[in-house]
């Protein structure tokens, strides 16, 4: 009973096409009815062979392809055609033909099942249409915007080019001027120079000849306090009783400081006066022994005692006479001042000149870096450069800053995490590229991917990370909109 009704019902179906009712080979689109005529010998699509008609839909597969099979399931190649009038006709796997679900919106295909398939195309179709009659709408405002964006893009380049022209040319004459200046301004600084150095060192001369008298003045002092019986000889016994030597010393030591000699004159002393004695001599005498006879903590230091009561017994050199105060460096005589606020206002000028020749530069490289990016094939995207669009999903807000960079912060605040900067165009204008990101742990550095379609307002729809540290987003924008794009719709069969 079932095999009758499959080889009764499997093979025909009516179809209604306005008026007139015609029987059509079940499964088989109307375009190819015609290579299935009940008075021939059926051949397979592919040609592999020919069987008789009554072959056809008979739920045994003859043809490897399976065509001989469409309106059944015995063929694991075939294809069932649904007509699905009132929506969009598809092919479905044959193994779906009565198979208890409704995979055709008419219905069809479950023609001998027990699943109740009701006819959903009109309600279906009715949806696609209401879709597809939005994304229309959508498309064609999106070319309206896309094409103010053309005209926005074309403007800029004109300005930008324009500026960039006026840039060079001025650029060209500042140049010029700041050699100039450059010129007087070594021209004024080398007499500058020059008065300058003739006073820095007449000064230090001045230093060094009153250094040199201080020297000779601290060594006859120092002769005159060794020279404990004032006898103009400095000897052993002196350096070894002398109370202006930071320690008691042996006769051996004493003899080596006076450089092997029993005695020295003032003469000698100049001589032995070296870093020897000089590091031990104490111009202000040893500290005085405390009350429990032990030397203070100064001693074999070369500290000076600070609080001590002069004894008399001590010498009271005053500070003057170890450190000469640094005298300042008098001021420049009245000429040399008048070089130096000379070069000083050819200095400021040129710096002036400097400067505004590195904001020129900048611009223009700023301008060069403008003219060499590519918008799209009518500078479409031109519009936007310089605008950031944001994304925010349960964690994080992601902003894509067309040509420039795109970048992930955490809702809670925090600082940027930088996802890339801009890189290239990928699959024709279809993508953005922006690479170079802030480094993964043990990773690469991060990049996005933005997927762009057609919208009627700009839009950054979502962010993924597929893979570890690639982020892909979608970005829609009436820059993607054409018109060809909308053609294409109203061309759509429904
Ligand atoms: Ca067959
Ligand atoms: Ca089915
Ligand atoms: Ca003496």
């Amino acid at each position: 009973m079932i095999f009758l009704c499959l080889y009764i019902c499997g093979l025909f179906v009516t179809s209604i096409t306005g008026t007139d009712s015609i029987e059509i080979v079940r499964g088989v689109s109307l375009q190819e009815q015609s290579f299935y005529d009940p008075a021939k010998d059926f051949t397979c699509l592919d040609g592999s062979k020919t069987i008789p008609f009554d072959s056809v839909n008979d739920d045994y597969c003859d043809c490897v392809d399976g065509s001989d099979e469409p309106g059944t399931s015995a063929c694991p190649e075939g294809k069932f055609y649904c007509q699905n009038l009132g929506h969009i006709a598809k092919y479905i796997q044959s193994s779906r033909v009565n198979d208890g679900i409704c995979d055709c919106c008419d219905g069809s295909d479950e023609y001998d099942s027990s699943a109740a398939c009701f006819n959903r195309c009109d309600e279906e179709g009715r949806e696609e249409r209401n879709r597809r009659q939005e994304e229309l709408e959508e498309h064609n405002a999106g070319y309206e915007v896309k094409k103010t964006y053309i005209q926005m893009g074309a403007d800029k380049k004109i300005e930008k080019k324009t500026r960039s022209d006026t840039l060079n040319q001025l650029l060209e004459e500042r140049r010029a001027k700041l050699e100039e200046l450059k010129t007087i301004k070594e021209a004024a600084e080398a007499p500058e120079k020059e008065a300058k150095d003739k006073h820095e060192d007449e000064w230090n001369e001045i230093q060094r000849v009153k250094k040199e008298e201080q020297e000779a003045k601290d060594k006859l002092e120092a002769f005159k306090k060794l020279d404990l019986d004032s006898n103009g000889w400095v000897q052993i016994s002196e350096l070894m009783a002398s109370p202006y030597l930071n320690s008691d010393m042996s006769e051996e030591d004493a003899k080596d400081l006076l450089g092997g000699e029993a005695l020295v004159d003032g003469e000698g002393f100049d001589k032995v006066f070296s870093p020897a004695i000089k590091d031990r001599y104490l111009p202000d005498g040893r500290p005085k022994p405390t009350e429990d006879g032990q030397e203070d903590a100064q001693e074999g230091g070369s500290e000076l005692p600070k609080d001590e009561g002069d004894d008399g017994s001590r010498p009271s050199a005053t500070d003057e006479s170890q450190e000469p105060t640094e005298d300042k460096m008098p001021d420049y005589d009245e000429a040399t001042r008048a070089l130096i606020a000379n070069a000083d206002k050819a200095r400021l000028e040129y710096d002036e000149a400097d400067k505004e020749v590195r904001e020129l530069e900048s611009e223009q490289s700023t301008l060069n870096t403008y003219l060499g990016l590519d918008f799209g094939k009518e500078d479409e995207f031109a519009a936007l450069k310089g605008d950031c669009f944001e994304f925010t999903d349960r964690e994080y807000i992601y902003k894509l800053c067309p040509f420039d960079r795109v970048t992930q912060r955490q809702k809670s605040g925090g600082s940027e995490t930088d996802l890339g900067r801009w890189g290239n165009w990928e699959d024709g204008y279809n993508a953005m590229k922006y690479t170079g990101g802030t480094g993964c742990w043990n990773g690469p550095a991060r990049s996005t991917l933005v997927k762009l379609s057609c919208g009627r307002e700009n839009n950054l729809l979502s962010s993924v990370e597929p893979s570890r540290c690639e982020y892909e987003m979608e970005f829609k924008t009436p820059a993607m909109c054409t018109q060809a794009g909308a053609n294409g719709y109203r061309h759509t069969e429904l």
